[in-house]
């Protein structure tokens, strides 16, 4: 399964950094696939309709056997069905602003197909909003409104902030630590949340913590078997006021 990285290229130019779907139908986020080419298969073959959106939150290579074919797979739906396939830029895909070790994929392909992957992969958007809720793949960036999410630099401490932030359920804004990981904590997330209005974070990244964090105001899903996860997506149909209005599937 090969991609045409022009015309590919094309399409993710048409996107700014915030996606704001007109009228998605229902939304089903799908979490990190990292390589698992069966899971993004099964949300396709489960979910896909007329009346469906699908919202990959980034991490679409390493970790997995299949990174080639579930990124090209990804890919080519998004060529196919533009408005009604969303692909967020997970830290995988942000090779070019951020390069960091045991990346198996990036690391397997020569010179010039890296930078092929890595200038199209880092095109990818920021983030998605709709009805409530707001899509990342990590944290949440740093902002007074969403509409300045479209003006963040790839690399820049935002663009961290979201593809590399990891929450964690600790009164504070910033916390110390985290190795390049930036650690937001309860006061961060409350704050963002009310600047961008929105009710209910959806996101991935994070393989190891509760599904429901925050009053159920945060969702983290994940849906690679690598971690030894659970594969889950979560659906929207409406609006979303708290974590209880979407459902949890395994898949
Ligand atoms: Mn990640």
């Amino acid at each position: 399964m090969d991609i045409n990285f022009e015309e590919i290229g094309e399409i993710l130019k048409e996107e700014e950094n915030l996606v704001k779907p007109d009228n998605p139908g229902r939304i089903v986020f799908v979490g990190d696939t990292h390589g698992d080419l069966q899971a993004s298969r099964r949300v396709f073959s489960n979910y896909f309709d007329d009346r469906t959106t699908l919202v990959f939150l980034g991490d679409y290579v390493d970790r997995g056997p299949k990174s080639e074919e579930n990124v090209n797979f990804l890919l080519n739906h998004k060529l196919k069905d533009p408005d009604r396939v969303v692909l967020l830029q997970g830290n995988h895909e942000g090779m070019k602003f951020k390069d960091f070790g045991p990346v198996d994929f990036w690391n397997s392909l020569r010179p010039e197909k890296r930078k092929l992957y890595s200038n199209l992969l880092s095109q990818l958007p920021l983030a998605l909003t709709w009805n409530g809720i707001i899509a990342t793949h990590g944290g949440l960036p740093d902002l007074r409104e969403e509409d300045e999410i479209n003006e963040i630099d790839g690399g820049g401490p935002n663009w961290g902030k979201i593809t590399w932030g990891d929450l964690n359920e600790v009164e504070g804004y910033i916390l110390g630590g985290g190795f390049g990981r930036p650690q937001l904590g309860s006061d961060y997330f409350d704050q963002a949340m009310e600047s961008f209005e929105k009710n209910v974070l959806v996101r991935s990244h994070q393989p190891n913590v509760p599904t429901f964090m925050f009053d159920k105001r945060c969702i983290t899903i994940f849906t690679s078997s690598a971690y030894g996860a659970t594969r889950r997506v979560a659906i929207a149909e409406g609006k979303v006021d708290s974590g209880d209005d979407l459902s949890i599937e395994e898949i």
